[in-house]
This record gives structure tokens, sequence and C-alpha cells, in this order.
């Protein structure tokens, strides 16, 4: 099984996506996702220029060898570019294995040790009757876990928490990026946050009740002692976990929350290898961990920081955002369906455009969901459809403090 083709799509259905499709000698098409939001045709020129050539001729067959090449023969190894173009070559790799043995991918993986997956969808709201009215709505669609962002009162706009569009008056679910030529400026409080928070968290309780796993994400704006602070207020909540509470590249900064508060943490999202997490987990300064399969370099690499976790009790939570193409998904899917340390998996779902453009086999009911029984990963890529919908220049947003400095977001 050699690779014979390897082309790098960029469609824009609802969004920006890179996907890397393989075909093989023997016809079969393995599909990557190599979406990296905000920063997409960085991606495509890395795969363009300097991973495809070197492609054309392998053995399909062999996934290590192929991601140890390409990880260590550019000597310039992790960052999110390599590392979301070396992803790309994995999953797709994944992909066609899967299709040559006839198996879902979960096979190849150990098989399944579940039989769903848990999800958990998105919810925000302005004030709480409109925070009620989303998590209502996705219960209504099935979500039995539901992550909770709110606005704060005196900040205009906030990262995670859906605008009120203006033609149609109707809702949507937030876009993480933004189609426009800079990134969009959203203003933050750290003190007003900490303060309006947990005032949140208790109405929330007491509307939905004890039962309903609640989950909030912190979107690195902390620091460790605030992190701390909001920690031990949002603990008679017992929310499922509190995520990326403090920016995520100092390690050590969770040690310091950790000692205060047993609330559980997740990070990761912006993490590209297992050495992000070297600390976080052989010291148990985490509950669960929050990267891509897109971002970490595939399935292969994602699946040994998952098994090393495992040794210490600490659980999956895959980024599933809708920056994660349909086939990034489905490559989650299959991972959470195998490993034995599965925790919970994100969805926020992909609009009809994309849908048309992405035909998945993966499934969603009753608030679970599973990657199908297709050979392979289960997703086919309509190059007609894709065509319809040129690259568009869009931006995830930034943060300034009242005095005009740039904070994290
Ligand atoms: C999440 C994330 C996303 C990211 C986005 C960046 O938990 O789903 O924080 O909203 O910000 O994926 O591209
Ligand atoms: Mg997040």
């Amino acid at each position: 099984m050699k690779i014979d083709r390897a082309e790098v799509i960029v469609t824009s259905p609802d969004r920006n996506f890179v996907t890397l499709r393989l075909t093989t000698d023997d016809g079969l098409v393995g599909l990557g996702d190599a979406t990296l939001n905000g920063r997409e045709l960085a991606v495509v020129a890395y795969l363009q220029e300097h991973v495809v050539p070197l492609l054309l001729g392998a053995d399909a067959h062999r996934i290590e060898d192929t991601w140890q090449f390409l990880y260590r023969s550019a000597y310039w190894r992790r960052g999110p570019v390599t590392m979301a173009a070396i992803a790309a070559v994995d999953v797709a790799l994944w992909d066609l294995k899967a299709q040559a043995a006839g198996m879902p991918l979960y096979q190849l993986l150990g098989g399944a040790s579940r039989d769903k997956i848990l999800a958990y969808g998105h919810a925000s709201g302005r004030d709480l009757p409109e925070l009620f009215d989303s998590i209502r709505k996705h219960q209504a669609l099935g979500y039995r876990a539901i992550r909770v962002q709110t606005a704060i009162p005196g900040l205009k706009a906030i990262y995670g928490v859906a605008a009120q569009t203006q033609t149609s008056g109707k809702r949507y679910d937030y876009e993480p990026a933004q189609r426009a030529a800079r990134p969009a400026e959203e203003d933050w409080d750290t003190r007003a946050y900490l303060r309006h928070l947990p005032t949140v968290f208790e109405g929330v309780r007491g509307e939905f009740g004890a039962e309903l796993p609640l989950l909030h994400d912190g979107h690195h704006r902390m620091t460790p002692i605030q992190a701390a602070r909001l920690g031990k207020s949002l603990e008679p909540y017992d929310l499922f976990w509190l995520e990326d509470c403090t920016p995520a590249e100092n390690q050590d900064a969770l040690r310091l929350v950790r000692s205060h508060t047993t609330i559980p943490l997740a990070i990761g999202e912006v993490f590209n290898t297992v050495w992000d997490y070297q600390t976080l987990i052989k010291d148990q300064l985490i509950d669960y961990v929050r990267s891509a399969v897109t971002h970490t370099g595939g399935i292969s690499p994602l699946k040994k920081i998952l098994d090393y976790a495992a040794q210490y009790q600490i659980k999956s939570g895959i980024h599933g955002p809708t920056d994660i193409s349909p086939v990034g998904m489905a490559a989650a899917l299959h991972l959470d369906l195998a490993i034995h340390n599965f925790g919970i998996q994100e969805y926020m779902q992909h609009g009809d455009a994309t849908n048309s453009v992405f035909e998945q086999s993966f499934s969603f009911s009753d608030g679970y969901l599973h990657p199908g029984n297709k050979p392979g990963l289960g997703v086919q890529l309509n190059v007609d459809e894709a065509g319809k919908y040129p690259y568009q220049t869009a931006y995830l947003p930034f943060n300034r403090l009242a005095d005009g400095t740039v904070h994290d977001w």
C-alpha cells in the first residue's frame, strides 16, 4: 500500500478547515485534519512545501515510522504548526490502515472499552434567564453534561458567550473565530469575573439540581492565586472540571492551584506534545487531558499521552470545538471508545454546510457519541462541495484590560 497522491484541501463551509487527503496505489483514500484556527495557511504551507513531497511513494502501513521520520528529520520539534501537519499524516495513515483491514479504526486501537461516549455541549448566556434557556436547549438536544460560560456585568464581550445576531435576532452558539481582517477586541476584568461566576453556578444548581454535570472554561485568564480562589469558591457547586484556569505553559502554576482546591482541573488544548504534560501528569496536578488529536501530532502520540496519564488515574477530555473538523472529531471518537481512561468528549456541533462537505458516520444520540462502524475513520470528503467554499481570513479574538493592556483571553 504505497502513497500515490497527497493533497491539501482548504475549504470554508461554516469556517476554515484544512484536510490532508492521501490516496494509495490500490485506490484507498485516507483523511487527516490539519486545521489550526486562525493560522490555517501556515499549516497548508508546511504540508505542501515540506511534507507532501516526502510522502509520495512511501509505505502507508508504516505509521509509527512515518511519524518518527517527520518529527525527527525536521530537527525543529514541537509547535502547533509542525504538530498539526504531522497529525494530519498520522490520522490519514490510521484511516487507510483501518480501511485496508476492513475495520472501524477503534478496533485497531484495542477495540471498544465502552458502548458509547459521553459528550458535553456549550451553554452560555448574557444573564441567568438567557443561560437557563441555553442549558435547556442543550438538554433538549440530548446533552447530559454542559459547559457553562457567562457574560460579566460591566464587560461588553466575552469569548465563549454566544452573541445575538443583528439580522435575525436568533441566537447562535459562539464560533471560535470570526471572519474578519483583524482579531476582534474584547474586554476583561478578573476581579469582576471572580465575584460574579460563583453566583452564576449557584443559580444554575438552584435551577437544574445537583445531578447535571457542569463544566467551566477559564480560558487561561487567571494568575495561580486567582485560580486557586476561584476553585475554592466553586467547590460547593460540584463542577465536573475547571478548564485552563491559568496560562497552560506554566506547569508549576497548577501546583499552587492544586494545593488550595479540590476542584477537578483540566488543561491542554494548546499543548502539542507529551512534554507539555510531563510535570502535570507525574506530579498529578491535573485530572483531565484536554489535547486535540489534531494539535498533538495525531492519534499515535495522543494515545501515548493518555496511556501515560492512565497510570496516574488522569482521564481524557479531548478537545472538540467547531475548529476541529469532522475528520479530527472522528479520530477523537475512535480513541475515546478504545482507551480505558476515557473521561468526557467535548462536542460542539458543526453546521449544515460543514456536514455537506464532510460526510460522517459518527452519531450523537441521547447525549452520547459513537464513531460508527464503517471501515476506517468513517468520514468522506466531498471535494465538489468543498470547492464551493474558498478560504476566508478569520481570526480568534483577543482581550484588553480597562487600561489597554493586552491580556490572556
Ligand atoms: C474549548 C476552547 C475553544 C478554543 C478554540 C480555539 O474549550 O472548546 O477553549 O473555544 O478557544 O478552539 O481555536
Ligand atoms: Mg477551552
